[in-house]
């Protein structure tokens, strides 16, 4: 087989990727380690900054976004049981649009089937040869093995894939951070318990109330780093999560049965520089956010829109100047965007064994955040992706 670009893994990033090349007529492969099904039905992401949206349009397929997502003017913030309003509209003139990561992949899926770009999956083992010059991607597939010769390589793997281990070790530089909780999410078919989010910071630490539609809700709790998912029916998470709740709103909770449960870990990670010869990194093979400013899709999508702009330079204007800058460019915004991300987890969560000087100086961050006009306007801009 032959193709243009060869993109590793199906998830938003590789899948946009192809569509934003497709409709330029530029060739591509994917190659993707799950199958279609387990693809398309990955619990992850709720929230949209305005300028995915724009892309999505500009990729096509904003139908269902337009006419499903929800736009959201505000959030809430609840801080020792009182609640705060983050008016997104009025701060920074702009919302954010509740639409599902899942539902994002599937109007993908259905938009690529359609223009019938090759998608093959369940490809267990990766191996790419001659990364210098004209890469040659090996696979094996129903028990034989294939091949792909292409123009590029782009690595859209994930945090765990494999394309980042061909950039060489003196080359490639990496900043990361572990944080010592995790987040235990639960999604149930119950109303949501307000029309906007609630980011809640109380003694026992963070808590998300989010949604995936008016009738779909999403819940997070802040975990033990080592926590076993199977300690937490879902009576026990109701009960705690009920027990984060500011007073005036703790009756309003509708409960039910979980339809998905599950605990993440929450990291920082860069690679640096994104690219290397033929290959190129997008999304979260080359960085992870952890998800408390709802940044890591939106982020990752941000990526291939300059990718693309890049690959579409280089095959229209034989320009190679856009691939050259790729890394610096993704990566201005990627520390921006790592800036926020990490502030907003700090203040928001308990740090076991933080001393109690940082506790007190957190403390006081939230309460600048929540009666300084000048810091809401802030973080409102940045949680809308202006930095
Ligand atoms: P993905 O989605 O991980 O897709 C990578 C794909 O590559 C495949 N793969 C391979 N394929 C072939 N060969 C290999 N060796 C391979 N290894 C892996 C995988 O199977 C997969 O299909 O990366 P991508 O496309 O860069 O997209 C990134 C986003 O998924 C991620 O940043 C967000 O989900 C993060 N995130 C959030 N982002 C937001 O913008 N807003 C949010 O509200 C938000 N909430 C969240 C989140 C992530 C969370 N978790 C699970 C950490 C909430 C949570 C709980
Ligand atoms: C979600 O709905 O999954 C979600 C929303 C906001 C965040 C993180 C996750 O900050």
């Amino acid at each position: 087989m032959k193709t243009k670009v060869l993109i590793i893994g199906a998830g938003p990033s590789g899948l946009l990727l192809s569509l934003l090349l497709k409709r330029k007529n530029i060739s591509t492969i994917i190659l993707e380690k799950q199958s279609s099904e387990y693809v398309a039905n990955r619990i992850r992401a709720g929230i949209l900054e305005p300028g995915t949206v724009k892309l999505l349009k500009k990729a096509g397929i904003s139908n269902r976004v337009t006419k499903e997502g929800l736009k959201h003017n505000g959030f809430k913030v609840a801080h020792n049981n009182n609640i705060f309003d983050i008016n997104l509209k009025y701060l920074a003139n702009d919302c954010v649009t509740v639409y599902g990561q899942t539902e994002v992949t599937k109007d993908l899926m259905n938009k690529l089937t359609n223009e019938n770009v090759k998608i093959i999956y369940n490809v267990p083992k990766i191996n790419i040869l001659n990364i210098e010059d004209k890469p040659l991607v090996e696979f094996d597939f129903n028990k034989t093995k294939e091949s792909v010769r292409a123009d590029f390589i782009v690595g859209c793997d994930g945090f765990h894939g494999i394309s980042k281990s061909y950039i060489p070790n003196n080359i490639k530089k990496i900043y990361k951070k572990d944080y010592s909780f995790g987040w235990l999410g639960i999604l149930s078919d119950t109303k949501p318990i307000s029309d906007e989010l609630i980011y809640i910071n109380n003694k026992n630490g963070f808590a998300l109330c989010s949604m995936r539609s008016k009738k779909r809700s999403r819940y997070y709790l802040q975990c033990e780093i080592n926590e076993n998912i199977n300690n937490w029916s879902d009576d026990r998470f109701w009960d705690s999560l009920s027990k984060a709740l500011p007073n005036d709103i703790k009756n309003n909770l509708q409960t039910g049965p979980s339809i998905e449960k599950s605990i993440a870990k929450l990291r920082s990670y860069v690679l640096e520089p994104m690219s290397y010869k033929k290959l190129f990194l997008a999304g979260d093979a080359a960085h992870i956010v952890p998800p408390t400013g709802a940044k890591g899709l939106n982020l990752a999508l941000s990526d291939v829109d300059k990718l693309s702009s890049a690959f579409i330079s280089f095959y229209e204007k034989n320009s190679e100047l856009d691939l050259v800058n790729y890394s610096n460019v993704c990566l201005s915004r990627v520390w921006k965007t790592q800036r926020f991300s990490s502030w907003m987890t700090n203040i928001f969560h308990n740090v076991p064994k933080e001393d109690n000087f940082l506790k007190k100086l957190k403390h006081i961050e939230m309460e600048n955040l929540l009666f300084s006009i000048h810091a809401k306007k802030i973080l409102a801009n940045n949680y809308l992706g202006k930095y």
